[in-house]
């Protein structure tokens, strides 16, 4: 039996395009007949910040082929913007769930929008404050590059928001493809070089290369 094409009784909603069976999406809708670990961030920064996230953990529970929900202790963080961090705007309570489940991870992905949804998540703008947000940052070893469904979250090696409370829940974690979440963590961490001044700069990449004698081991 196709595997794929069975997949959709999984299906409601906003989930109908399961119909097209092909590529890393398609793939994602297949149930993987396995136990995996996925990783959820969780995020909130309008409203009753805790009660959202409170209830979001309760929704995740609640969820079919979810066998346990772990959940990292709940940090609070300047809202990251596509200009960069922004003091201004409502700050962010963050936490990590472990989910321990059979549901295929766009399958997932789409109970994540729809309890996103159910708490009155708005779409305005890139990186908008937002009641709740719930990312997939990792889904056992999966990887896609599909745009509806990147696995794992592109941005989640570059987040101590996420990094963090993973950490704290699994000192051992690994992103896939990125190596262990403690050094991604620690080098988040640690003071990032200060570009050098343009003319600095310029004046290195256009300084005269020095030719080695053609005699000599490259190595
Ligand atoms: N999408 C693709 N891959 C995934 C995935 N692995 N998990 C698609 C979730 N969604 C994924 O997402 C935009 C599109 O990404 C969707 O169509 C989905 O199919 P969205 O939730 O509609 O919008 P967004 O969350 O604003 O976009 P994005 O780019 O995912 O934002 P980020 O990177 O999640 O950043 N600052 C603090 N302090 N704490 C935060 O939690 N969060 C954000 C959002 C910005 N600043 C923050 C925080
Ligand atoms: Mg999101």
């Amino acid at each position: 039996m196709n595997r794929r094409l069975a997949s959709p009784r999984l299906l409601h909603g906003s989930l109908a395009h399961a119909a097209e069976p092909r590529g890393a999406w398609a793939r994602g809708f297949s149930p993987p007949g396995v136990w995996a670990e996925a990783v959820v961030a969780l995020g909130a920064n309008l409203g009753d910040r805790s009660e959202t996230i409170v209830a979001a953990v309760a929704a995740l529970r609640e969820l079919p082929l979810v066998a346990s929900v772990r959940v990292a202790p709940v940090i609070e963080s300047v809202a990251v913007k596509p200009d960069g961090p922004d003091e201004d705007a409502p700050t962010y309570l963050n936490t990590v769930a472990i989910v321990r489940t059979r549901l295929a991870p766009a399958v997932l992905l789409a109970h994540l929008n729809r309890i996103e949804a159910e708490h009155g998540r708005v779409r305005m703008e890139r990186w908008g404050d937002r009641t709740l947000d719930l990312d997939l940052v990792a889904y056992g070893d999966v990887r896609s590059d599909d745009p509806r469904l990147t696995l794992p979250h592109p941005r989640a090696a570059d987040r101590a928001f996420v990094l963090e409370p993973w950490l704290a829940l699994d000192p051992d974690a690994v992103l896939p493809g990125r190596g262990p979440v403690a050094h991604l963590a620690r080098a988040l961490s640690e003071p990032r070089p200060a570009p050098a001044s343009r003319s600095l700069s310029e004046d290195a990449r256009s300084a005269p290369e020095t030719k080695r004698p053609a005699t000599e081991d490259p190595s």
